[in-house]
């Protein structure tokens, strides 16, 4: 085939598909303007736009568009080649240009990231660890930072500058000892400083000397879908044991009152902490794994069934505090789940309150024991006597008060 025929049949084909581009177009537009003028009334786009085969339909549209773009300048630079005439469009001009324009876009982009969407993180860490794994990631963004801008700058620079030139010849330069030990030496130092500094701070948060005089607060928390029971450990500071086999309607964590630990056990609708003191959560699961996530206190542990984990940490400001830091008087801090444990995942959440130990003693002293007349029953325990105080609720709660017998012992 000759190379006239090829271009003619390209020039055909190109103008054959603008051809049906511009008449199926033109076609659209005047059904469009036919239906408007007939119901008199703007349609409504808003289906249409959420569906996925419009954003399909026009991805496939948008590849057309450069395709006959594509095929114009091929048209064009073929036909300058039949009549003689010199290259058209210097492309390799063109691709430096974008390569360099790709370059300030790019480092804008990072710029625009760092200041707009930087200020949408997390408001400061309020607990003593969660400073120093901000100071770490401070450290890791920076360095890491630095390295991304001057690595992006000599390769966008140097596909710019030594970009195709028929006067120039490219020096061949195949190896240099000195520059490989370079850049291997620096990044090893670097990555070993970081790693180090990460191991030193896991352990400085996870295994931690327990100070007698300052003892850390002893929480369970029971994670099962889609909710978390909490479980405060009373007057002698131990959450008492439990074991699965021991659920039942009115012991729905299968709490073990053989142990006396779990007698004076208290339940609380949230979790209040004391500000400045440690606080030791141990995490269980009745179902599947969940993630046990406060993301103001920088925590996050898996709750996982069959085992017991525990994080140790201590909150330093308080909620009232952060009200106030972030501005916000609605401010919560949050118990969150992090794994995607089911349908109603995204709900599982608990408030968490931070307040004065003054607070929170008289708080923690109104919870209610976990230990109830029923579970005494169960367990053979001397029942007590019900309190005669909040009669609203006794209307519907207490059916048989003389069954209500304070047996003791
Ligand atoms: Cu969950």
């Amino acid at each position: 085939m000759s190379l006239k025929r090829l271009i003619s049949n390209k020039t055909m084909a190109a103008s054959a598909v603008l051809m049906t581009a511009f008449t199926s177009t033109s076609a659209f537009a005047q059904e469009a303007a036919a239906a408007a003028t007939a119901t008199a009334k703007p349609i409504d786009m808003t289906p249409i736009y959420k569906t996925t085969l419009f954003y399909v339909l026009a991805f496939l549209l948008l590849c057309l568009f450069v395709a006959i773009i594509g095929k114009a300048l091929k048209v064009y630079e073929l036909t300058r080649e039949t009549e003689g005439k010199g290259k058209g469009i210097n492309w390799d001009k063109i691709n430096a240009v974008l390569f360099a324009l790709f370059l300030i876009v790019g480092l804008y982009g990072v710029y625009w990231e760092y200041t707009v969407h930087g200020n949408m993180l997390l408001p400061e860490a309020a607990s003593v660890h969660g400073v120093k794994i901000d100071e770490m990631l401070n450290i890791t963004l920076i360095i890491t930072t630095i390295v991304f801008v001057a690595t992006h700058i000599v390769l966008f620079a140097f596909a710019y500058m030594y970009r195709y030139n028929k006067e120039r010849k490219a020096y061949y330069y195949p190896h240099n000892n000195t520059l490989e030990r370079v850049w291997t030496v620096i990044p090893a130092i670097v990555l070993t400083f970081l790693v180090l500094m990460g191991f030193l701070t896991w352990r400085s948060i996870f295994y931690k000397i327990e100070d007698p005089n300052n003892k850390p607060i002893s929480i369970e928390v029971t994670s099962s879908q889609f909710q978390w029971d909490v479980r405060y450990p009373g007057a002698d500071g131990v959450v008492g044991r439990k074991n699965y086999k021991l659920i039942t309607a009115i012991n729905a964590l299968g709490i073990d009152f053989n142990d006396k630990n779990s007698m004076d056990d208290q339940v609380a609708d949230e979790i209040v902490l004391p500000v400045n003191k440690p606080v030791r959560f141990s995490l269980v699961s009745k179902d599947v794994i969940h993630s046990f996530y406060m993301p103001h206190f920088r925590v996050q542990l898996n709750t996982v069934p069959g085992m017991t984990s525990y994080f140790e940490f201590t909150p330093t400001i308080t909620t009232a505090e952060m009200k106030v830091k972030t501005n916000d008087p609605s401010f919560k801090y949050l118990l969150l789940c992090a794994k995607i444990c089911g349908t109603n995942h995204y709900n599982m959440q608990k408030a968490v309150r931070v307040v004065s130990e003054q607070e929170y003693k008289e708080w923690v002293a109104k919870q209610v024991p976990y230990l109830t007349n029923d579970l005494r029953e169960t367990f053979k325990l001397p029942l007590l006597a019900e309190p005669t105080a909040a009669p609203a609720a006794a209307d519907t709660t207490a059916k048989d008060t003389t069954s209500q017998i304070a047996l003791k012992k």
